[in-house]
C-alpha cells in the first residue's frame, strides 16, 4: 500500500525518523531551500503534518494542504497551531502530554535552585581561580521554606508543586479555579496577588490567546526585587518587554527561563544581565522522554490513518 504523504516541519532525531520514513512519504519542510515552493508541489498530496511544539502550523501552512487529515505534535504546547483554521476543516490535532511531565518540571526545579545558590557563577568561580584568589564565594539565597507561587496547576504546574514540597516550602497556585487535587495547596485566583505572596513565581499554564502576557508589569512588579520567575512554559504567557525592564533596573530580583519570544534569536539585552539563568528550550530535552515524544507522534499517526482512536487528540 502507498505510504500516506506527510509534510514534516521541523528535523527529529534519527531514531524517529526512520521509522517515520518507513512509514510515510515524508516531505522535508525544514529542509526546502524554497518551502513556498515545496508547499506549491506538494501541498495537494499532504494528508497530515509532523511538526514540534514550538513550531506548530499557522493557518497558511493548512490552507496550502488542502487534502490535510491530521497535525501531530511533538510536544505538549500545541499554541503555534492555527486550531480555528483546523476546527473549520476537520482537521485532527494531537499533541503529546504526560511523557514529558516530569523532565519539564525536574528542570523547573533545577533551574530554581541554580538560580537561587548561583551555581553557574560558583563554577566559574572555582575555574577561573577566583576562589584561590578573592576567597570565598558570595553567599546567595536559600530555597527551603520559602514562598513557591504556581502559575497553572495543570500536568506540570502539579508536578513542579509536588516537587516543592520536599522543599517544605509554602505553596500557592493560581488557575482559572481551585483544583480539588490541590486541597493541600493555597488558591488565589489573581495571580497579582499570587505574586505578592511569592518568593519564587513559576509559570506552568499552556500558552493561548488568553493568557497572552499574563505576566505583565503587575505581576512582575508584585514579585518584587527579592523575586524570582521560572518560566517553562511559552514566552508568550510573559510580557518580555516589561520583563527586561524590570530585571535591568531591579524591580524584579531574577528568571530563570527556558522560552524566549523569536527562540533561538532572544532579545539580546538577556545576554547583558547577571540576574537570569538562560536555558534554551529543553525543559523536555532527555533521551528518554524525547523518544516517547517520538514514539507519541507516530502512535497518532498511525492510529488516524488505520481509523482507530487518536491516543492524545487536542481536536
Ligand atoms: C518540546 C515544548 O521540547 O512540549 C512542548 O510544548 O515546548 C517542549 O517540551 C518542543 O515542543 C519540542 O520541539
Amino acid at each position: 500500500m502507498d505510504k500516506p504523504p506527510i509534510l514534516q516541519i521541523g528535523p527529529y532525531p534519527q531514531w524517529d525518523q526512520e521509522p517515520l520514513d518507513a512509514a510515510f512519504q515524508v516531505h522535508r519542510y525544514f529542509e526546502a531551500a524554497d518551502k513556498a515552493k515545496l508547499l506549491a508541489e506538494v501541498g495537494s498530496s499532504i494528508r497530515a503534518i509532523a511538526t514540534r511544539g514550538e513550531l506548530g502550523a499557522s493557518r497558511a501552512m493548512i490552507e496550502a494542504c488542502p487534502n490535510l487529515e491530521v497535525i501531530s505534535v511533538y510536544g505538549v504546547g500545541f499554541d503555534a497551531v492555527d486550531l480555528q483554521a483546523c476546527r473549520e476543516r476537520g482537521i485532527r490535532v494531537t499533541n503529546t502530554p504526560d511523557v514529558l511531565t516530569n523532565d519539564v518540571a525536574d528542570l523547573g526545579i533545577a533551574m530554581m535552585l541554580c538560580l537561587s545558590r548561583g551555581m553557574i557563577s560558583a563554577e566559574t568561580w572555582v575555574r577561573d581561580g577566583s576562589w584561590a584568589q578573592k576567597g570565598l564565594y558570595p553567599l546567595k539565597r536559600r530555597v527551603w521554606g520559602r514562598r513557591a507561587g504556581v502559575l497553572g496547576l495543570g500536568r506540570i504546574g502539579f508536578e513542579v508543586a509536588k516537587r516543592l514540597k520536599g522543599f517544605d516550602m509554602q505553596i500557592a497556585y493560581s488557575d482559572v479555579e481551585a483544583k480539588p487535587y490541590a486541597s493541600d495547596m493555597t488558591f488565589v485566583a489573581d495571580p497579582v496577588e499570587l505574586a505578592k505572596q511569592s518568593d519564587f513565581l513559576f509559570v506552568t499554564l499552556a500558552a493561548s490567546a488568553a493568557t497572552r502576557h499574563i505576566v505583565g508589569h503587575e505581576v512582575i512588579e508584585a514579585l518584587g526585587p527579592e523575586g524570582m520567575l521560572i518560566n517553562i512554559s511559552r514566552a508568550s504567557n510573559i510580557d518580555e518587554e516589561a520583563l527586561l525592564e524590570a530585571l535591568e533596573t531591579g524591580k524584579l530580583g531574577s528568571a530563570a527561563l527556558d522560552v524566549f519570544e523569536g527562540e533561538p534569536k532572544l532579545d539580546p539585552r538577556f545576554l547583558a544581565l547577571d540576574n537570569v539563568l538562560l536555558q534554551p528550550h529543553h525543559a523536555s530535552g532527555t533521551i528518554e522522554t524525547r523518544k516517547a515524544m517520538g514514539q507519541l507522534v507516530r502512535d497518532n499517526l498511525a492510529a488516524h490513518f488505520a481509523g482507530q482512536a487518536l491516543p492524545t487528540p487536542v481536536l
